[in-house]
């Protein structure tokens, strides 16, 4: 069988961010019939791996074996250069229980400022997966390249988005339209390949 997601396939978006699923249905253009993790009371997993691209299969294959519907998920997350690529995978965690995005980004901030170093450079990675109940599993990555700015900037958007301004831009993500954020994110960058490589 090719591994292909025709239109109008019931999709699960595995995530249980509301900040990514207008996102996700966005980029997914109205192709699929999405239902959320959240809708269909699928538990969120714990993310063990050490990798966006294995947590973000692990997320996927979680969803597609408990709903026997083919899923989606995405595991993503902020890298910074001069704190050796932290927070990355622990973006997440790093804002706490309260999911609380301003103490997270003091975070960063603090943490750069106790390095000595004045490299502000940071990027986005997105890994998305796509799993078949109990069958295979296909998964990309995407990233955007920027620079952080404090304090940060723009009510749009969510989790890290105010600080972080994308290469030849001068907005952050947190101040631009959502589409514009749609049509160069790590998250876009992710789609386009598994379009390319799953749709019709
Ligand atoms: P799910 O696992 O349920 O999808 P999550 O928020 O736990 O939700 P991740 O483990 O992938 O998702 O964590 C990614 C974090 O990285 C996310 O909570 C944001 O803080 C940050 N992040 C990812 N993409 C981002 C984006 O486009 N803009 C701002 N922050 C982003």
């Amino acid at each position: 069988m090719a591994l292909k997601l025709a239109m109008g396939t019931k999709l699960v978006a595995a995530t249980h961010n509301p900040g990514k699923v207008p996102e996700i249905a966005a980029l997914l253009d109205g192709r699929f019939e999405i239902v959320t993790a959240g809708q269909l009371g699928l538990p969120e997993p714990e993310e063990t791996e050490s990798t966006f691209v294995g947590n973000a299969l692990l997320k996927a294959r979680h969803a597609a074996d408990l709903s026997g519907l083919p899923a989606l998920a995405d595991d993503s997350g902020l890298s910074v250069t001069a704190l050796d690529g932290a927070p990355g995978i622990f973006s997440a965690r790093w804002a706490g229980p309260t999911k609380d995005f301003a103490m997270a980004m003091k975070k960063v901030e603090e943490r750069l400022e106790e390095t000595a170093s004045d490299d502000r450079s940071a990027w986005f990675t997105s890994a998305l997966a796509v799993a078949w109940p109990n069958g295979p599993a296909v998964v990309v990555e995407g990233r955007v390249d920027g620079t952080l700015v404090f304090p940060g900037r723009g009510t749009r958007g969510f989790g890290y988005d105010p600080i972080f301004v994308p290469e030849g831009h001068a907005l952050t993500f947190g101040e631009m339209e959502p589409a514009a954020k749609d049509a160069m994110s790590h998250r876009a960058r992710a789609f386009a390949k598994l379009k390319a490589a799953l749709f019709d």
